[in-house]
């Protein structure tokens, strides 16, 4: 039977619970919440005085009574060191979500650590570091002077190549403005460290260059656009379950009020089918192209919309560049820049050309350029939104794809405007703020082939398991257990050895290719067991935090609870590394590079923020976000008014664009021709392996499962990432309903559980990515753009059976995720 929480009643909240301002903290959508806290001898009562909601809930409530909250809402946590009743529920008056909760924020009480209720017991308390063999628990002193002097021997002022660094860039889940701030001020700003990576891909370089080297920002809408427009315009984006209250609260009223939205993904998702149910099915048009093809379909669009007249002109002239080329292409630019009317010439592609690429019918091209710019009956322009994500950002040659994408947005005057804009969808929130990264280079440094290659001497790791998620995976393991081990058998062999003596081992063994790693995370993840030190973070809730969302929505996330043992905010680990550091360099009579490191004398999170995004951002203070609530403020903030911060709703309004820093402001087209699959090695694996092994995300993960696994809902759900298959396809292989499968190429393989899917084309299944029991990035190879974009998507392999489905999958349903309407 599937799993059900034995719940039989929950506490009524009371009327004097402390209320705290929360945003969900996983996706980019960033919805807003309220926690209750209150006394564990304490319940409220049923009169409206009683309760925190003002009433009586002796009566039977109305279907959409804001009065209740779900189990799954509701903790037993701990609170200044005593045991208060947490609930955590969405907050009806929040822009953003109107009160809508979604299937992860809606559980964020009962994935936290609770001794009372025994949830997320696998919360790391305190650090440990390798000692006798395997984990031993210690002190924060003793860890971090550890990690210090290791790291103290291999860096030097001016020359800090030898330690590799991967870190968080966002905010929400992990990261926020204090966070990034605090690594950032250590490693770029203290030192000048070249080699490091984010957490989602394997160097330090943006996921959208050339809508910036264009002058366009990628969050530059509001999210009301959806309702004021005529068109969405969706590509490698499935927003119902990886935005899903952007999609639900804001994107389903746009289609109430008449919107059609168009999708370009080459699988049917339930995103076509939420459109469908919502908008009719004819006024959704999907566009399954090949994988990997959109840049062919963009510079198609683009030629028919130029060719028919439909571009804005006065747009282009007053607000775009005039003359011919402005960038040329060269190692940094992979397609050059310049003048709509060069980008027009150089990206010609006809509808025969277009269509034949893309596998799709030409009167669909024709059909989706009438919906994004035909001008309406009476000659006035059509309003047009334009969201991408993952599909092409991780897609076939990013540079180009996403450059072509926006020349339909500058072409059609779809930016800045109500309606408008071409935005990211978004991934976790935003909440970068740090010194300038500009000594990394670009194209930045390729991290995963440098520690494959046997770089790297000291590696410190903040909030990412690559183990999980990062490309080419089955080889990055490979070697990095490799030298990790290395480093714990010298560890091993000087066991009961005197500090001194340990680092020398330690450093004897790097230096014969071991690599220390250290690893901050907030549980044990998968690349943490190769690790040598382990450091315990809090989450978000368990400190304060900002970020800002997918429209630029700034919001502080109020401390409801306190973290798990000794774990403290990344913010602060990161001082305590700078102040061990500062010591150690001290002790060693480095003075001058000691010196570096000072400046970290922060007691809390506040003090990290007031150092870095308030004193770039003079008006944003906590008290002042408090008081802003849940709805925040968007971003860049202007003023401070009357009690109140002012925001800004869209960018670019002005037709000004500065994205890429030109004096001139004016935006640039992307001259960016179609050429095939471009990452190395792409096409020959398509032409050697029999399915794409397309991938993503679900609606009940959250990104590579670190709480879900030890979620009895959700590892009920899905004890193994789910493969789509086609019935037919699975016929052919002999397989039956979750049937467990191994995925195999030339690069690695891995393992997933097959999920019937009528809807999937032949030989194109879809995969759930980043799961701990079948990591689907083991078959990814190491193909990357010009920048170091990894191409995570365009994968193919064979497909072979396992064994029948195993005990743990034989109760699950696998019916259709559509909805049919009744
Ligand atoms: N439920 C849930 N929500 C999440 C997350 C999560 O883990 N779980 N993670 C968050 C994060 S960090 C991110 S980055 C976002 C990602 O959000 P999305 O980008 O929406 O998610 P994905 O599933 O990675 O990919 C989207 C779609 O790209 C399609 N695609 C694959 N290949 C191509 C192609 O060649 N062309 C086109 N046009 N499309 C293609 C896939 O079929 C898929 O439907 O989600 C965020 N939201
Ligand atoms: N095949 C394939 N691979 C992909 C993608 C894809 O679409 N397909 N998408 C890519 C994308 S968009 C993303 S975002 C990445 C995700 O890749 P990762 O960033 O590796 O995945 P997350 O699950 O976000 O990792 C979060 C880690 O941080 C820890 N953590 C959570 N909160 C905190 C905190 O407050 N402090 C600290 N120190 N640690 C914390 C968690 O326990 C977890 O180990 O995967 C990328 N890889
Ligand atoms: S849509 Fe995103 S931000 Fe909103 S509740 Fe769900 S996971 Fe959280
Ligand atoms: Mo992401």
């Amino acid at each position: 039977m599937a799993y059900k929480r034995q719940i039989d009643r929950l506490p009524i909240i009371p009327a004097d619970a402390k209320k705290h301002n929360v945003t969900c903290h996983y996706c980019i959508v960033g919805c807003g919440y309220h926690a209750y806290t209150w006394p564990m001898n304490k319940q409220g009562g049923t009169d409206p005085d009683q309760n925190a909601f003002g009433v009586d809930l002796s009566e039977q409530q109305y279907a959409e009574s804001e009065a209740w909250y779900a189990p799954s809402m509701y903790n037993v946590v701990k609170q200044d060191g005593k045991d208060v009743h947490l609930v955590i529920k969405p907050d009806a008056d929040c822009v953003v979500n109107s009160g809508l909760g979604s299937v992860r924020g809606a559980r964020m009480a009962e994935n936290r650590r609770s001794d009372k209720t025994g949830t997320q017991q696998q919360r790391l308390e305190q650090p440990m570091v390798w000692r006798y063999g395997t984990w031993q628990p210690t002190s924060w002193d003793d860890a971090l002077d550890l990690v210090a002097r290791v790291t103290a021997r291999v860096i030097d002022k001016e020359n800090e190549d030898d330690l590799f660094v991967s870190m968080f860039d966002h905010g929400g889940s992990a990261g926020g403005y204090e966070n990034t701030w605090g690594t950032g001020k250590l490693y770029f700003q203290s030192m000048k460290v070249k080699n490091c990576r984010i957490h989602n891909r394997p160097a330090y370089n943006s996921e959208v260059h050339s809508t910036r080297d264009m002058g366009i920002g990628e969050l530059n809408y509001a999210y009301e656009d959806y309702g004021l427009t005529d068109t969405m315009f969706l590509i490698g984006a499935n927003p119902l379950e990886t935005q899903s209250n952007l999609f639900l609260n804001h994107m389903v009223p746009g289609m109430r009020s008449g919107a059609r939205v168009i999708i370009v993904d080459p699988r049917r998702t339930v995103t076509v089918n939420a459109c469908e149910v919502e908008a009719g099915t004819d006024n959704v048009l999907q566009l399954p192209i090949k994988s990997g093809t959109d840049l062919a379909l963009f510079n198609t669009l683009f030629t028919y919309i130029a060719d028919q007249g439909w571009v804005d002109s006065d747009f282009i002239s007053a607000s775009t560049f005039q003359g011919d080329v402005a960038v040329e292409q060269n190692e940094a630019f992979p397609a050059a820049l310049g003048s709509f009317e060069f980008a027009r010439q150089e990206c010609q592609m006809s509808l025969a050309e277009g269509a034949q690429i893309c596998g799709v019918p030409e009167a669909d091209i024709v059909k989706a350029a009438e919906w994004i710019a035909k001008p309406h009956d009476d000659g006035s322009r059509r309003k047009c939104v334009t969201a991408y994500e993952k599909g092409i950002i991780w897609g076939n040659d990013n540079y180009r794809t996403v450059g072509a994408l926006v020349n339909i947005a500058l072409a059609t005057g779809n930016i800045g405007r109500e309606g408008g804009g071409v935005c990211r969808l978004g991934g976790h929130q935003e909440g970068y703020y740090r010194p300038s990264d500009a000594h990394v280079g670009r194209p930045a440094p390729y991290i995963d082939q440098l520690i494959i290659a046997g770089h790297g001497k000291v590696h410190h790791i903040w909030a990412n398991d690559h183990y999980k998620t990062t490309l080419n995976a089955s080889e990055f393991k490979k070697v990095y257990n490799r030298r990790t081990n290395m480093v714990k058998e010298a560890m091993d062999a000087r066991a009961g050895a005197t500090r001194e003596g340990l680092v020398d081992a330690i450093v004897g063994a790097i230096e014969a290719g071991g690599i220390f790693s250290v690893n901050v995370d907030i549980i044990q993840s998968q690349i943490g067991q190769a690790a040598h030190v382990i450091l315990p973070a809090v989450e978000s809730g368990e400190m304060n935090l900002t970020s800002m969302n997918g429209e630029r929505r700034l919001r502080l996330v109020e401390k409801y609870m306190d973290g798990p043992g000794s774990a403290m905010p990344d913010c602060l680990i990161a001082a305590g590394l700078a102040q061990h550091l500062e010591r150690i360099l001290r002790e060693d009579g480095r003075d001058d590079y000691a010196d570096q490191f000072q400046g970290y004398d922060w007691a809390s999170e506040e003090d990290a923020f007031m150092d870095g995004f308030n004193a770039g951002n003079p008006e944003v203070t906590y008290e002042r976000l408090r008081a802003m609530g849940n709805d925040g403020v968007q971003e860049p903030v202007v003023g401070y008014e009357d009690g109140k911060l002012i925001g800004t709703k869209r960018l670019y309004a002005d037709g000004n664009f500065d994205r890429h820093g030109r004096e001139d402001k004016k935006a640039l087209f992307c001259a960016g021709a179609w050429r095939g699959l471009e990452a190395a090695g792409k096409a020959s694996q398509r032409d050697s392996f029999t399915f794409l092994i397309n991938n993503g995300r679900a609606n009940i993960n959250w990104q590579n499962w670190f709480l879900d696994k030890d979620n009895d809902f959700v590892s009920d759900r899905f004890p193994f990432p789910f493969i789509e298959i086609n019935p037919d396809d699975m016929a052919e292989l002999g397989l039956s309903s979750g049937d467990l499968v191994e995925v195999y190429n030339d690069v690695g393989a891995t393992q997933a559980m097959a999920y019937p899917t009528p809807t999937a084309r032949r030989k194109e299944t879809f995969m759930l990515f980043g799961a701990p029991s079948g990591t689907q990035g083991n078959v990814i190879n190491a193909g990357v753009n010009e920048l170091i974009l990894p191409n995570y998507k365009q994968t193919w392999a064979n497909i072979r059976k396992i064994s029948d489905a195993p005990a743990s999958v034989r109760h699950l349903s696998f019916k259709s995720k559509e909805f049919t309407s009744v």
